[in-house]
């Protein structure tokens, strides 16, 4: 009997010290493995399906706080930079540094429905008043001359241009704006004029 029970606490043991190796040193791993309910299993790490944070993937969503500047969707936090702001108006290439500057990037509705939820919280907060001539978004011209969104592995196969539009006005309009006179629509603008802008950042784990 007593055999019996030093070698369960052998074994007992031998699981904990193999974890602790695996982890790092650390023995607070997801145990057992089946609560790794909210992501996969990559060896013995849980690994976690987005929004879901910890060793078992169990603790709650990361929450974004809507407020009226932000708007929060699929793990991506839009927030609005108008002139009422102290670095509300920038050049394009700074405002795009700005947005990286904050951990995030240049807003980049690339599909119909972040592009038309975005308007609709610019018109819905009466942020379009705020704004002078237009918004910058993530999207330019690239060196040969194609737009590109700052994040150049998301392809422009959503656009949403006002009419007659993009025009390149004597051949230097290479970055992209919501049209405050256009209801928000894109237009390729001059990238050295200082408009109001759109940051993103992604908030879920
Ligand atoms: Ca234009």
């Amino acid at each position: 009997m007593r055999t019996h029970v030093v070698k369960i606490l052998l074994c007992w043991i031998c699981v904990v010290l193999t974890y602790h190796t695996v982890h790092g040193g650390s023995i607070s791993t997801c145990w057992p493995v089946s609560n790794c309910d909210h992501g996969t299993m990559d060896g013995a790490t849980c690994v976690c399906d987005a929004g879901w944070s910890g060793l078992c993937c169990d603790e709650q969503p990361i929450e974004c706080q809507n407020n009226e500047n932000s708007i929060c969707f699929d793990c991506i936090r839009y927030q609005v930079f108008t002139k009422q702001s102290e670095t509300g108006r920038l050049s394009w290439t700074a405002a795009r540094s700005k947005c990286e500057e904050l951990g995030g990037n240049l807003a980049m509705p690339h599909t119909q429905s972040i592009n038309k939820d975005v308007r609709q919280f610019i018109f819905n907060n009466d942020l379009d008043d705020e704004v002078r001539n237009g918004l910058w978004i993530g999207l330019h011209r690239n060196g040969e001359g194609n737009f590109e969104w700052v994040n150049p592995s998301i392809n422009v196969d959503f656009t949403h241009w006002a009419g007659n539009q993009p025009n390149n006005h004597r051949n230097e309009q290479h970055c992209v704006q919501l049209w405050k006179r256009r209801s928000m629509k894109w237009d390729d603008a001059k990238c050295g004029v200082k408009k109001s802008y759109i940051c993103e950042f992604s908030y879920c784990a």
